[in-house]
């Protein structure tokens, strides 16, 4: 039996998301149904909107959802009707990758996430009668209702019953990421130094994480002194203007060099006058999104003498349902306090928040879809 659902319909950057009503195909043995209930945005979802990635228009994106469990395939046994549940990224459970919990990295992550329907060609949802792109990161979230996959759907714990979906929606990704690139990629030691390039959701989370993790010092770098201001009241110890040589200041405060750099900016500038801060067996890891065509330089002696990595980082190298558990559990804590990042707004103002988002003016925008 199709479901019917209310979708924010995605056909490019010139024309605004629109809500539409579309039908949701029946679900899969390993498929569960979703009843939406908040979805993060995230720049992921406007890069696809900007044609940066090899998503098929028009799609309905959304890759931040959390919500309450509808219905289930005769194979689901992650979740059940009723459960509230967050979601993530979607990956094959096949390939090496996945064999070693690196799913973030699964061979096949593009049908299964980007290609605009199920791995298998089918589509999960239609537009009157008519095939829509969707299944994006396994869920497509701006809408009402989400069918996702038993790999990329983690029930909330009972310890976090009172923490509200829409807080606990933007965990699956950018939160995910700049954690997990700080306490899984990276694996950060207590008393090293540590400078983060860029102070947006990514850049905040690792910062947070970096402090759970006792680096010391926490250096923010962004152009943005509201952002810069925000990343020291959540665990940077210094900040400082990218416009004002920032590396500069860093080489002075840290004369032995830094045991981590870590990008969201994804400008190769930045990563390459970050790479040249590193002590020796430091680790740059790089999460930004770059122009495909670039290119990075460094010193190769640099590079070999000094035992130093350069560290592509996808997903913070999150297993999904640990990870996200591990860190609902620092945010009950109190050692993750991602909700000062977040504005609310209903889903019908889709793309004011979008707007929001751009502007600079919030961090983590999380549109309100349901009832709770
Ligand atoms: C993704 C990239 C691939 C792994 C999960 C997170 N980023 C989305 O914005
Ligand atoms: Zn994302």
């Amino acid at each position: 039996m199709t479901t019917n659902a209310q979708a924010a319909i995605c056909r490019g950057h010139e024309q605004p998301f629109t809500i539409e009503q579309v039908e949701l195909a029946d679900l899969a043995p390993d498929e569960l149904l979703v009843r939406v209930v908040a979805c993060g945005i995230c720049h992921t979802d406007l890069a696809v909107r900007d044609e940066q990635l090899p998503v098929p228009l028009p799609v309905v994106l959304g890759h931040e959802g959390a919500g309450i469990v509808e219905a289930i395939g005769s194979a689901v046994t992650a979740a059940k009707p009723g459960d509230r549940v967050v979601m993530s990224f979607n990956s094959c459970g096949d390939c090496p990758s996945c064999a070693i919990d690196a799913p973030t990295y699964c061979y096949n992550f593009f049908p299964h996430n980007w290609s605009g329907k199920r791995a298998d060609g089918s589509p999960t949802m239609t537009l009157a009668g008519e095939p829509m792109n969707a299944n994006f990161f396994g869920q497509s979230s701006f809408a009402t209702h989400a069918i996702a996959h038993q790999r990329n759907v983690v029930k909330v714990p009972d310890s976090a019953a009172d923490i509200p979906l829409e807080r606990l929606a933007p965990i699956g990704c950018g939160l995910m990421t700049g954690a997990g690139a700080v306490l899984r990629s990276m694996e950060v030691r207590a008393g090293l130094p540590i400078a983060v390039f860029g102070a947006g959701t990514v850049g905040i989370a690792a910062i947070m994480a970096a402090k759970i993790a006792g680096a010391n010092p926490i250096i923010a770098v962004d152009v943005n002194d509201g952002r810069l201001a925000l990343a020291k009241e959540l665990g940077a110890t210094h900040a400082f203007n990218a416009k004002d040589d920032a590396p500069g200041k860093i080489r002075e405060l840290c004369p032995q060099g830094l045991g981590y750099v870590f990008d969201t900016t994804g400008i190769n500038s930045v990563i390459e006058d970050a790479w040249g801060l590193l002590a020796p067996k430091g680790i740059c890891g790089i999460v930004g999104a770059s122009d495909p065509s670039a290119m990075l330089k460094f010193n190769e002696s640099q590079f070999m003498g000094g035992g130093r990595t350069v560290m592509g980082i996808l997903g913070g190298d999150s297993d999904v349902g640990p990870f996200l558990c591990e860190l609902i559990e620092h945010h009950l804590a109190g050692r993750f306090p991602y909700e000062k990042l977040i504005r609310t707004f209903p889903f019908e103002q889709i793309n004011e928040a979008i707007a929001a988002s751009e502007s600079g003016e919030v961090v983590k925008p999380v549109l309100v879809i349901g009832k709770e």
